[in-house]
């Protein structure tokens, strides 16, 4: 999942210019933002529980080593976590029901169906992953927690996902101030399923190669208000397809509450707009149609950038491949 501000990162250290050039290379791509971690984070679930730091830092720690075309390891989850994501699970099935938009729901039922989602069990990255692929071309990398924003859409270029693979802890299963593996595999995964939504993903993460810190902030900042907590209208009723909204029902009944505002989503003014992830989102952005908010990024994703070349990616070697512009 994405971050906002990248105030720590524990990356390798190297110039603004560089990016990865291969898929491999995005094992360079890992730097977190330590900020909202059960340690360092006082109002976090689980900052008074080392039991649960422990076990969250020992998960999280598979993702350092984790290499690119290997499986991603089994999880071996404890019955407080099947607890946690049964409740979750659960829950947030029947408020979907009536707060989620149509593609989510459809592609929601795909993987009960399809790749063994249910409330009974947590499903394995490596299992969703394989799915995923066949479907949409994206992969699952396992993430360490909150990944810097510049890391996070490179990865993206390359149809990579960097996904956690920890639980929430059980006292808060309504939100979790920190990416987990309901927020991933309930939020975004089924949104992923999506072609034009996965390809759109995939262009703001091109779209991030090799631009300016100003320009990534930009590109997160609308990742942040589409991807993670936009919302959309469908006959005229205000949906959510936002991957933080999925995942969190605390979250949800508030953003289509009357209680937070709701803006027009434009492109060029929400780029703007500073964010936080500890709590619920005072402002949502509304579209048109799922649709339109991602056109919306898109056309602002080609424009905005002053980058000089234009970047493509060959799925078959795992290339970037650079391409100046030319001006007819
Ligand atoms: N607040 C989200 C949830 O509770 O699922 C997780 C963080 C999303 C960026
Ligand atoms: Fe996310």
């Amino acid at each position: 999942s994405i971050g906002c501000k990248a105030t720590i990162v524990n990356g390798t250290e190297r110039t603004a210019e560089w990016f990865p050039r291969h898929v491999t290379e995005l094992e360079l791509c890992r730097g977190t933002k330590t900020d909202y971690e059960p340690d360092k984070d006082s109002n976090h679930p689980g900052f008074n529980d080392p039991v649960y730091v422990e076990r969250r830092n020992y998960i999280s720690n598979i993702a350092h080593f984790y290499k690119h075309g290997t499986d991603i390891p089994t999880v071996d989850y404890t019955n407080e976590d099947r607890q946690t994501w049964s409740v979750v699970y659960k829950t947030l099935k029947r408020l979907h029901a009536t707060h989620a938009c149509k593609v989510y729901k459809d592609n929601f039922q795909r993987l009960e169906k399809e790749c063994g989602y249910s409330p009974n069990k947590i499903p394995q990255l490596q299992t969703v992953s394989e799915f995923l692929k066949e479907q949409t071309g994206f992969q699952l990398q396992p993430a360490p927690g909150i990944i810097t924003p510049r890391d996070f859409l490179a990865s993206l270029a390359f149809k990579v996902f960097q996904c956690t693979q920890y639980i929430r802890h059980p006292a808060s299963p309504m939100h979790s101030p920190e990416p987990d593996c309901c927020h991933e595999l309930i939020g975004h995964i089924p949104m992923l399923l999506d072609p034009t939504f996965a390809l759109y993903s995939q262009q703001i993460g091109l779209a991030s190669l090799g631009v300016s810190d100003s320009d990534i902030t930009k590109l997160a900042t609308l990742y942040w208000f589409t991807v993670e907590f936009g919302l959309c209208k469908e006959n005229n009723v205000l949906k959510a397809y936002g991957a933080g909204l999925m995942s969190s029902y605390g979250e949800l009944q508030h953003a289509l509450s009357d209680v937070p505002m709701h803006l027009p989503l434009q492109a060029e003014k929400t780029c703007l707009q500073p964010y936080e992830d500890s709590v619920y989102q005072p402002i949502y952005f509304v579209s048109e149609s799922f649709d339109e908010a991602f056109n919306q990024v898109r056309a602002f994703s080609q424009h905005c950038t002053k980058r000089g070349f234009d970047i493509t990616y060959n799925e078959n070697d795992g290339y970037i491949q650079t391409v100046p512009y030319i001006n007819l």
